[in-house]
């Protein structure tokens, strides 16, 4: 008899159910140990032609919204720079999106680290183009200050929709076990030419699952090769600590005779109506208040 039979810890035992059911537990250690796991396609109980519809439907809509031709992704000459706008909020684009979200192996991990009230907070796609520069080191659980690194607070569940088999691929790298640092990298740790964090590469098939806890710190190496890589980001949250109302929305007149109104009301980047128009002046410094507690 197993511990989850007795069912007196229904939120952990139905859990140990799934983690069990889908042969998860060794990528439950892996998140726990190094903050990062890749699921193997055969693995996310996804039909044959999962991954080709995730990946035409990314390409339709990225041609839709950004008006461009991006064509066959193993030799598209795409610039990044004509496919990164417009590329969130994709759950009304195509269904595909909708299972790619709801997918149970995805969620079964999801809650392991968010809990059983995680919930969705968006989607977005990256495309990168052959010469596109890698990004600098960076957690993903902005706002969250150190001193809260006992539990995943946020958590991105990518879906690999293009083979990553090494660095000419452009993939995303990993710091093993960085979650546990409870913080933001900073300034001078970004840098991966001279950081001195060891880190590993995200090598994985098409249709596998890269999931990590938000904390996990992460980069992304520079794409020699031909033709684009396709993800699909998706960022999942706890439901904690929001607003009660967005009192941004407070008379102008008020907000220019009290600036200290203004100040405490805030600029929170989320959540957004539309994080296509998002004010992108809100990300560095919500990006700076992980790095710390008075920040
Ligand atoms: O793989 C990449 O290009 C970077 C991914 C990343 O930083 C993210 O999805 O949060
Ligand atoms: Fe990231």
């Amino acid at each position: 008899m197993s511990l989850a039979d007795y069912q007196v810890y229904p939120d952990v035992d139905n859990l140990m159910a799934e983690i069990k059911q889908y042969d998860l537990a060794e990528h439950v250690v892996e998140l726990e140990a190094y903050g990062i796991t890749v699921v193997p396609p055969e693995k996310m109980q996804i039909s044959d032609d999962f991954v080709e519809r995730l990946r035409n439907a990314i390409i339709r809509a990225c041609e839709k919204r950004n008006g461009i031709e991006i064509g066959d992704y193993r030799t598209s000459k795409l610039a990044s720079a004509d496919a990164f706008k417009n590329s969130w909020d994709l759950l009304e684009e195509d269904e595909v999106f909708v299972e790619a979200a709801i997918n149970p192996v995805n969620l079964a991990l999801v809650r392991w680290l968010l809990g059983q009230s995680a919930v969705f907070s968006g989607q977005t796609w990256i495309i990168k183009g052959s010469g596109a520069e890698g990004i600098a080191l960076h957690s993903d659980s902005h706002g969250i200050p150190p001193g809260a690194g006992q539990i995943a607070h946020m958590c991105n569940a990518s879906w690999v929709c293009t083979d990553y088999a090494g660095a000419e691929d452009g993939p995303t790298v990993f710091v093993p076990g960085s979650h546990h640092y409870g913080r933001a990298t900073l300034p001078h740790e970004g840098d991966m030419e001279n950081t001195p964090y060891k880190f590993v590469p995200l090598i994985a098939k098409a249709g596998s699952l890269a999931i990590w806890n938000g904390a996990t710190w992460h980069a992304s190496e520079k794409r020699t090769k031909p033709g684009i890589r396709i993800t699909l980001v998706q960022n999942y949250m706890r439901t904690y600590m929001r607003a009660q109302r967005n009192y941004e929305t407070t008379s102008p007149q008020l907000l220019e005779k009290y600036p200290e109104l203004e100040r405490v009301i805030g600029k929170s980047l989320y959540p957004y109506e539309d994080s296509r128009n998002a004010d992108y002046s809100r990300v560095a410094p919500f990006m700076r208040t992980g790095t710390d507690p008075f920040a």
